[in-house]
């Protein structure tokens, strides 16, 4: 007989008396609570870009074979996150953080996203695991500058359609962006943290501190595939404490949490943190 899965539960007015006694919240997010404003997420349908995945894409190798595949790859989701504006989720997170202030409590964002979307939305502590489409990083001086330039260079301009018929543009090197440090002009890369590469230290230990004192996990709009994201909210499980996951499906570790609301987080979220 196989054990019997504890089944989170999905009662809501439970879920928000404890809400109502916590002091300090955090929220994972995911791809998913970008998915309502219109940002394709990885793993759904929007995953593929062109013929290729994500996770090809996002990484060193992908950069140093072909900088010019991977700019028109982060150009195009630059230019994609610029049109698109904050969903009801993102707000929800933004109005408690404000609401629960008030009493002294504290709520925090720690999201995988790219797309600074929670910032636009009003949030203030927000933890961006593997930094923003809108920062660049010198391969040479290593100077992290922001940068929200539409289009980032003008070899980029109109460039990174996601139609797999659309030819790979090869620009050249020399036109692609480039460090404006004086006497440097290394070649720029984006500041994200791509697969296989470690998540910086500082980041990780903000997480570490905020995991240690949350009293109430939410885990919003994430196939807790991509570690060490995914370990974040078992490990908060793991304590005894309540986690509850957002999400329009199971994931693999839905059966780890206290709760899972089956939804679009546009509608869910808001439903759960409303005053
Ligand atoms: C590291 C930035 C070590 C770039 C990203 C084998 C086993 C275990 C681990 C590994 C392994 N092989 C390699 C690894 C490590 C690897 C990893 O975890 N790989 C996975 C694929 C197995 N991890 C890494 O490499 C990390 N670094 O481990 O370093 C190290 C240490 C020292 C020295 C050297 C190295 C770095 C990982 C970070 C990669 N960068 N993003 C960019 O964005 O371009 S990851 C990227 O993908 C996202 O940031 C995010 O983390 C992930 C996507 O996941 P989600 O956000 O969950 O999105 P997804 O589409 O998957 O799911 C969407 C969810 O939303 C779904 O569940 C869907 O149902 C739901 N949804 C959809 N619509 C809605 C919704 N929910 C609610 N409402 C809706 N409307
Ligand atoms: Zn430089």
């Amino acid at each position: 007989m196989p054990k019997t899965r504890r089944q989170p539960s999905s009662d809501l007015a439970k879920f928000r008396e404890i809400f109502a006694k916590s002091k300090h919240v955090v929220a994972i997010t995911g791809a998913g609570i970008s998915a309502e404003s219109g940002v394709p997420t990885f793993r759904g349908s929007g995953g593929l870009w062109r013929k290729y995945m994500a996770q090809e894409l996002a990484t060193p190798q992908a950069f140093s074979d072909n900088p010019s595949l991977v700019w028109e790859f982060y150009s195009y989701r630059r230019e994609l996150v610029l049109t698109k504006e904050p969903n009801a989720a993102h707000k929800a997170l933004a109005e408690a953080e404000k609401r629960l202030k008030q009493d002294n409590r504290r709520l925090v964002v720690i999201t995988q996203n790219i797309d600074e979307l929670h910032r636009r939305a009003g949030s203030e502590n927000v933890i961006e695991l593997h930094g923003t489409l809108f920062k660049t990083r010198c391969m040479r001086c290593g100077d992290i500058a922001v940068n929200k330039d539409s289009p980032i260079c003008p070899a980029l301009k109109d460039k990174g359609s996601p139609d797999p018929a659309v030819m790979d543009s090869n620009i050249p090197l020399d036109d692609l962006p480039h460090c404006k440090k004086a006497g440097c002009n290394g070649l720029l890369r984006p500041h994200v943290v791509w697969f296989g590469e470690p998540l910086e230290p500082e980041v990780l230990e903000e997480v570490e501190k905020e995991l240690s004192k949350c009293d109430l996990c939410l885990v919003i709009g994430t196939s807790s595939v991509v570690y060490p994201a995914a370990m974040f909210a078992p490990q908060v499980a793991a304590r005894g404490l309540p986690v509850a996951e957002f999400n329009i499906e199971k994931t693999p570790s839905t059966y780890e949490f206290g709760f899972h609301f089956e939804g679009p987080s546009g509608t869910t979220l808001p439903e759960a943190l409303k005053p």
